[in-house]
């Protein structure tokens, strides 16, 4: 045991505390004369409820216990503009402390208490919302059980009580029971918090009249938070452990190192990292490392399946930020499998912005080394967030027209008004998949490879040395201070270019403007010395050589797109297949949405390379059952090969916008 001064103070203040502790309890049981007569007590001065005074505040907060229907009672917060009448009421269901969601300042004043995480804060002001935040069941001061994104009530949850019931038991309560509201409702939040709306719109209260969900997690295996096409995003450990070992969150995840990168390597597996730190005691961990594959566990909770088999009776604005590094899939794949279903093209919104995870809620002028010239997250919530909700919740709001589709359009750095997406220009655009192909000599071209030039390229994939996905130091997942996770998807890539066992193709220097719009989609013909593989495709926007005005981004490799496969699911996300060996296979995978033009002057590149490190866990590069539990001497050096031939041609499909012929 270490012994320090601190450790020997905590251990007086402890035995001072269960001393006084015993002796108050002693003359708790004292007949109250012999207590009256003992001068020898100092009577403690804090009292046992305080009362704040709030009667200055331009807000009023009631905490009340909102009953389900199963009898669990779920703790909420409301804040009230004081004098409100005839308001609408904004809600967000959340896993993050309700309380702390609404105490970011201690102040008289909404706005500063409300700053920051979920809190459209101006919009919530100026348009004078009722603001409620809860608690889901099971986190922080709800009662009831906590599920990681409890699935629906059916074959993975047999109780009677979901994220869809618990709304509607909710909105139920609040306009029946809030004197002040006009009796309508939004549900909007970020990432968990925008997952619950999806949950909302399942059997709907007719009182809910619109759902703003940004940022969502919408199928945890397919693209969001645990995996990525198969490959498991391992930096989450410390979330999982966090969120599920007690209900506040009072158990904090250890590591002994300072590098992400070495903590992930001693460990060697992902599974064997858990069982280090007890993870096998919480159930969302058990369940994850019992369903490494696409199987019906997954399928089943994905939103976009189940709300694409529902009605679209709420209007739904769906935000996606262009580089966010936790839930990049989900926004566009729930727009595309909704839009369909907007027949009449009036209930379903997108916004693209150029954000991190859950930049627009806060100052988006730049995100990393980027500048957008503006602050694209302020212009989100004054010109779109705000008009949408008014049209929908305000009595007698002006009905300002919104557009279907807000898209920044990257590169040019400009706002676009759009009628649908994909469709990159606002005058109609012709958006046509084009082939970029990987050539021979490391080369990009939009020309097939010829019959003469060399048949691949080849890199040694090294379990042992990982290509990190940063540079090193790697900080873990968080927001704290000095914390630059949230950038790392516009980090620079050119340390990756530079590395033996990264393949990078590279255009000439275009002459002209191209832009994309839409999903890029990665077609590799690869083989790999072992039996099963990783393959990472990034497309990336490289700047000229020097930038006037912004030095730092004289030659910058900016990724637009990227993304990691895991070979073993090349036929089937649920059956996955060992790769034979030394064979030339076809990997086909879409990379996450952009809307970027690559300027002149700028050249395209592609890198390809078999790790992502430590974000992802490592392949062992030898076919085993569950790589959560990859023995040491499964991890083997593999020799990866790209093909560009005239029969096996690699190339990214690119989602090229062009302006239609007028
Ligand atoms: N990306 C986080 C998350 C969402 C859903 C499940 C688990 C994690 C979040 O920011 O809430």
């Amino acid at each position: 045991m270490i012994c320090s001064v601190s450790n020997i103070r905590a251990w007086v203040r402890f035995l001072a505390t269960a001393t006084f502790g015993v002796l108050l309890s002693i003359s708790a049981q004292l007949p109250i004369a012999a207590q009256k007569n003992d001068n020898s007590t100092l009577p403690g001065e804090t009292p046992a409820h305080f009362q704040p005074v709030t009667r200055d505040f331009d807000f009023e907060r009631r905490d009340v216990m909102i009953l389900m229907r199963d009898g669990v009672k779920l703790h909420t917060v409301i804040l009230i503009p004081r004098g409100a009448k005839n308001a609408p009421i904004l809600l967000t269901r959340t896993p993050y402390n309700a309380d702390e969601l609404v105490s970011h300042r201690a102040s008289s004043h909404l706005g500063p208490v409300l700053w920051g995480y979920d809190n459209a804060t101006e919009v919530i002001v100026e348009d004078g919302y009722i603001r409620v935040l809860q608690d889901v069941r099971g986190k922080y001061n709800s009662e009831g059980d906590y599920v990681m994104t409890r699935p629906l009530h059916g074959p993975l949850n047999p109780s009677p009580v979901d994220h869809s019931t618990d709304t509607y038991d909710t909105i139920d309560w609040l306009v029946k029971n809030i004197p002040e509201t006009n009796g309508k409702v939004g549900i909007l939040g970020i990432s968990y918090d925008g997952f619950t709306p999806l949950m909302a719109l399942v059997n709907p209260h007719p009182a809910l009249k619109v759902a703003v969900p940004m940022n969502p997690m919408v199928d945890g295996w397919m693209g969001d938070d645990w995996f990525h096409n198969g490959a498991f995003r391992q930096q989450n450990l410390p979330y999982i452990y966090e969120q599920e070992a007690t209900q506040k969150n009072e158990e904090k995840w250890w590591s002994g190192v300072h590098d992400d990168y070495d903590l992930y390597m001693r460990a060697g597996s992902a599974g064997e990292l858990g069982r280090e730190h007890g993870m096998e005691q919480l159930g969302f961990w058990k369940k994850l490392i019992e369903h490494p594959s696409y199987d019906s566990w997954w399928q089943q909770q994905a939103m976009d399946k189940i709300l694409a088999a529902q009605p679209l009776k709420v209007p739904t604005m769906v935000v996606d930020s262009l580089w966010d590094q936790e839930d990049i899939y989900g926004a566009p794949a729930l727009y595309k499998a909704l839009k369909p279903k907007d027949t009449a093209n009036d209930k379903l919104f997108l916004v693209l912005g150029p954000w991190h995870h859950g930049q627009e809620i806060e100052d988006a002028g730049t995100l990393g080394a980027l500048h957008f010239n503006s602050d694209t997250g302020l212009y989100f919530r004054q010109e779109i967030l705000r008009p949408f909700l008014a049209r929908y919740l305000k009595d007698g709001a002006p009905q300002s027209e919104v557009a279907p589709v807000n898209a920044f359009e990257t590169g040019t750095n400009r706002w676009l008004k759009l009628s649908s997406w994909p469709s990159g220009c606002p005058s109609g655009c012709t958006v046509k998949p084009t082939p970029l192909y990987l050539a021979a000599g490391l080369r990009l071209s939009f020309a097939a490879p010829g019959k003469d030039d060399t048949a691949y390229d080849e890199y040694v994939s090294n379990p042992a040395k990982p290509v990190p996905f940063r540079a090193r130091p790697i900080q873990p997942v968080g927001y704290s201070d000095g914390m630059t996770w949230a950038e790392w998807l516009v980090d620079d890539q050119r340390e990756a270019s530079g590395r033996p066992d990264v393949l990078t193709f590279i255009s000439d220097e275009l002459k002209e403007p191209l832009k994309i719009s839409g999903q890029p989609i990665a077609n590799l013909i690869a083989s790999t010395t072992g039996t099963d593989s990783d393959w990472v495709v990034k497309l990336i926007d490289v700047y000229p050589d020097e930038v006037a005005g912004q030095p730092a981004m004289g030659g910058y490799e900016l990724m637009v797109a990227a993304d990691i496969f895991r070979g073993r699911y090349r036929e089937s996300f649920e059956n996955p297949k060992s790769i034979p060996r030394d064979t030339p296979l076809v990997y086909r995978f879409a990379l996450p949405t952009a809307n970027h033009v690559f300027l002149p002057g700028h050249k395209v590149m592609v890198q390809v390379q078999s790790s992502w490190f430590p974000l992802y866990d490592r392949n062992p590069q030898t076919f085993v059952p569950n790589i959560f539990w990859a023995k040491p001497d499964d991890y083997r050096k593999a020799t990866q090969r790209v093909y560009h031939t005239p029969t096996q041609f690699s190339f990214i499909e690119l989602p090229v916008a062009t302006a239609k012929e007028k």
